[in-house]
């Protein structure tokens, strides 16, 4: 270890760490627009100026030395920090009164808190430093599920760092040099054509609003005030453990009743939850899963994969096509719940299926991508009907811009299941729009589709598909109430968890051997040894591409604190642990469909309208 002196306290670090790790174990807070919590620092943006034995230097770059003194406050550091930050907002448009995250912008808040005016005009009579600078004009829409403004773009490199080591995507990168460099998708070109799989991880790490989800609060909020359709909304296991912190709320807050309570004060009819179509795709899928594991005529290979991140869809059709058919073919819960509002609920109430809007509250950006394929539409009609599409790209001809989402889906041929997506941010933005406090009593959500058991509740982490799977395969192949329901070696943080039941199989036992894949890299790594035909054999394959599950997806709050993701893990098992019902094959209002119409799980009406098919 070594001892360095910060303002006056002597604090000791591991060798190897650098000035700014020393700051931090001291406690003190400077300055930081490009680190990223946890990892390693791109060292790009040099706000962390300290002085260090009389010299400035960025603490971030600078290895901790023994005996070395750090101030990290003097009039002098506080100019050259206010200097830096004067560049950056010499290039920044001065738009943050609209911009969508204005109150939540890092660099705004150091503006404020340095209070760094605008450069003065260099000359009379000559374009002021902003005009000859900043000069990024277009405005890149074509995703579904992301958008990036270069023109906000501080340059900090989270994004790239986020998107190259994170996620090893390699999408965004950095591109030209000197004023003209700038970060883009591959090749510099639109992030439609690029193998972006819409996970908006990049967008969680921006700390201004150069990349962001595209944005669907506009268009709801017409929605809801227009009144000409009748609004239905599902709020997904992840958001209501998130929610809290748009709201001011400490993170890792249970927050369900006040976001239901929300959802009702902005103006939504009827207020559903995905939790109640979670359960039912554990019936579905585990009924799939037990099919392909007796095998026979039609089957489809082994392991099953789970679908229900639209991200890894895409990784699997983009870069992967052999495996599509280890896809499980049932649609996202998302889907799920709006195949089911629009084609048996809205009937049952008197309504046409485009008489109906369906909105949801999910965490993930990659969820407006799926919202918008083309075989997620009424009378599209599962494996048979629709046309599939190819990934990512294609989906951008769904809703390329805000506004048009809804209307478009009648021309293409029957309305969308889902119209809209917001992430958890943007409910908070229309939150703080409408003046709706975060303390609102709580309420329960609407009947048919609002019990959801503490399985459902588990989706939002990684490895909780699995565990609520095994619950109902246990129960329901054995007979018998599962000894301990939690099922730890699922749980936690780990890249790739590996566990295994025993299930009763034709008259005699079967191992079920289960991987639980926490992050896109890590599922890189497993196909990429199924490639080879090299590592071990499973049944069950549960991906999902954000760390943590979707309660680190890229439309959750965006968040500094290093422990974020076990804070809201911890709630989601704690909702899981108290909940009344907690097997996904008890919930009274799955059974309740399946009795009026659907028969049985994997029935023909069942694979008409909750399972799908997908394309290389
Ligand atoms: Fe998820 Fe889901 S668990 S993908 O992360 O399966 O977004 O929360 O809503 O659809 O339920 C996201 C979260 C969902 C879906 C569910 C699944
Ligand atoms: Fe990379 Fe995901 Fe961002 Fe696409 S959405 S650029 S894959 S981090
Ligand atoms: Fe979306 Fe969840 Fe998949 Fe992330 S893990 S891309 S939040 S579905």
């Amino acid at each position: 270890a070594v001892s360095v002196t910060v303002n006056g306290r002597r604090v000791s670090v591991p060798r190897g760490s650098t000035i700014l790790d020393a700051v931090e174990a001291a406690k003190i807070q400077i300055p930081t627009l490009c680190k990223l919590p946890g990892r390693y620092t791109p060292g790009t943006c040099r706000v962390c100026m300290v002085d260090v034995n009389g010299v400035h230097k960025a603490a971030c770059c600078t290895p901790a030395v023994e005996g070395s003194f750090v101030t990290t406050d003097t009039p002098a550091v506080r100019e050259y920090v206010r200097g830096l930050l004067g560049l950056l907002r010499a290039n920044h448009p001065e738009d943050c009164m609209t911009c969508d995250v204005n109150g939540r912008c890092e660099f705004q808040t150091l503006i404020t808190r340095y209070q760094v005016p605008m450069l003065p005009k260099v000359k009379a009579n000559s374009p002021d430093y902003r005009e000859q600078s900043s000069h990024f004009a277009a405005h890149d829409v074509t995703s579904p599920a992301i958008s990036l403004d270069r023109d906000k773009c501080i340059k900090c490199g989270r994004c790239v760092e986020t998107c190259q080591d994170v996620q090893k995507m390699n999408v965004l990168g950095w591109f030209a040099r000197g004023r003209e460099r700038h970060i883009g998708f591959m090749l510099d070109s639109d992030a439609a054509v690029s193998a972006c799989i819409s996970c908006g991880q990049c967008v969680s790490v921006c700390p201004v609003g150069a990349l962001s989800e595209s944005t669907h609060w506009r268009s709801v909020l017409e929605l809801l005030e227009t009144k000409h359709k009748v609004v239905v909304v599902q709020t997904a296991p992840a958001v209501r453990v998130a929610l809290g912190e748009e709201l001011g709320l400490p993170p890792g807050t249970v927050a369900t009743g006040q976001l239901v309570a929300a959802l009702k004060a902005l103006g939504f009819d009827h207020v559903f939850d995905t939790d109640f179509s979670a359960d039912l795709t554990i019936m579905e899928e585990g009924t799939e899963l037990l099919g392909r594991i007796k095998g026979g005529a039609g089957a489809g290979p082994l392991p099953l994969f789970t679908s229900c991140c639209p991200g890894w869809v895409n990784l699997l059709e983009q870069e992967y096509p052999e495996f599509i058919p280890h896809l499980s073919s049932c649609k996202s819960p998302q889907q799920m719940l709006g195949a089911i509002v629009k084609e048996i609920w809205a009937p049952r109430a008197g309504l046409k299926p485009e008489d109906v809007a369906v909105v949801s509250v999910m965490p993930c950006t990659a969820k407006k991508g799926e919202a918008a394929r083309p075989e997620m539409r009424v009378g599209a009609g599962g494996p048979h009907g629709g046309a599939p599409h190819g990934g990512g790209a294609a989906a951008a001809e769904g809703v390329a811009e805000e506004g048009a989402a809804g209307e478009e889906g009648a021309e293409e041929g029957g309305s969308r299941h889902v119209d809209y997506v917001l992430t958890t941010r943007e409910l908070g933005r229309m939150m703080r729009l409408k003046g709706i406090p975060g303390t609102l009593p709580p309420q329960p959500y609407d009947s048919p589709m609002g019990v959801g058991t503490g399985a459902a509740v588990l989706f939002g982490n990684s490895g909780g598909v699995t565990e609520a799977a095994v619950r109902t395969l246990y129960e329901l192949t054995t007979g018998k109430p599962m000894p301990h329901l939690e099922f730890e070696a699922v749980r936690g943080l780990q890249g790739i968890k590996e566990a295994s039941v025993v299930l009763p199989s034709d008259g005699g036992e079967r191992e079920v051997r289960i991987a639980v894949v926490n992050g896109i890299a890590n599922a890189r790594k497993l196909l990429d040894a199924m490639r080879k035909g090299t590592g071990p054999k499973f049944d069950f394959v549960e991906v999902m591409t954000c760390i943590g599950g979707c309660i680190g997806g890229g439309g959750q709050p965006k968040s500094r604190d290093a422990d974020i993701l076990s804070k809201r893990m911890q709630a989601v098992y704690d909702i899981d642990a108290s909940a009344p019902l907690r097997a996904s094959h008890n919930n009274p209002e799955v059974t309740e469909l399946y009795k009026t119409a659907l028969g049985q799980p994997n029935s023909a009406r069942a694979h008409e309208l909750l399972h799908t098919r997908y394309a290389a």
